[in-house]
């Protein structure tokens, strides 16, 4: 007689889906789009265009994959926020076995506070339910400029996300960073790609590369006040880095 063990079939039988965590207007939906999905994008000043998270199958490399679509996470207003952050949680806790990534637009400065912000609440909520690290990547959507993607390539590394994180993390309270960064992908602002799905093969790599975990999220915990205090402490931090170098230099 042949014995099943209940939970091993149960395991088999959870679909793998991919995510694309990030703030609105930074490209998941195009993104999700580009690995075979239909989903709704466009440009909206004040309100995101997702508003409610959906879930398309498709093939990705002979497999078939799930493709959860959700709203970005910050709002204009609390409330807003508060029912991102509800959808953004109940998606992360659909049982699947989930390929992440975060996704943030290219910026001048780099990351911005309200994508390092974001990842940080997202980090928050896996800390306290998962106890154990969580691998994700992280795509830098409509990079403009040959310079501006130098200055990825030069200056943004898994090593150096993750410093920034754990600044945050720290300054923020006492969480411990359990996000790990498997790697970056750059993408370039381009028409084109986005008209006749050029990016797919930016992406393909990527979500065969991941491994999927099985997650199980507290509620992602944000607020529009992130954003004011975040801006303090990097505003805080920045100049400590600058007093430190001065003071180095003084030894010096
Ligand atoms: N030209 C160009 N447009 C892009 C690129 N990436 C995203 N877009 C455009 O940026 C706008 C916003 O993209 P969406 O995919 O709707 O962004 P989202 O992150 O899903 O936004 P929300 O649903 O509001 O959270 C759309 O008009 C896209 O067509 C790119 O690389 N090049
Ligand atoms: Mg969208």
């Amino acid at each position: 007689m042949v014995e099943y063990n209940e939970q091993a079939v149960d395991e088999w039988d959870r679909k793998v889906a991919v995510m694309f965590i990030g703030n609105k207007g930074v490209g998941k939906s195009t993104l999700l789009s580009q690995l075979g999905g239909n989903f709704k994008s466009g440009f909206s000043f004040m309100e995101g265009i997702t508003k409610d998270a959906s879930e398309q199958e498709v093939n990705i490399g002979g497999q078939p994959t799930i493709l959860i679509d959700v709203p970005g996470l910050y709002d204009t207003t609390e409330k807003g926020t508060r029912i991102n952050s509800k959808k953004l949680t109940e998606a992360l806790n659909l049982g699947y076995h989930y390929k992440l990534f975060f996704v943030l637009a290219g910026n001048s400065r780099g990351i911005s506070d309200e994508d390092l912000v974001l990842m940080f609440r997202v980090n928050e909520a896996i800390s306290d339910a998962m106890g154990s690290k969580v691998e994700f990547w992280l795509i830098v959507n409509r990079i403009h400029g040959e310079k501006e993607l130098q200055e990825y390539e030069r200056h943004l590394t898994p090593e150096s996300f993750q410093k920034d994180l754990f600044q945050i993390a720290t300054a923020f309270g006492t969480h411990p960073v359990d996000i790990r960064i498997r790697g970056i992908v750059l993408l370039r602002y381009d028409e084109k790609a986005v008209e006749n799905r050029g990016f797919y093969h930016r992406l393909l790599p990527c979500v065969m590369a991941q491994i999927p975990v099985r997650l199980k999220v507290k509620q992602i915990s944000a607020s529009v006040g992130d954003i004011s205090l975040i801006k303090k402490i990097v505003i805080t931090l920045s100049s400590l880095g600058l007093l430190t170098t001065i003071v180095l230099l003084a030894v010096l």
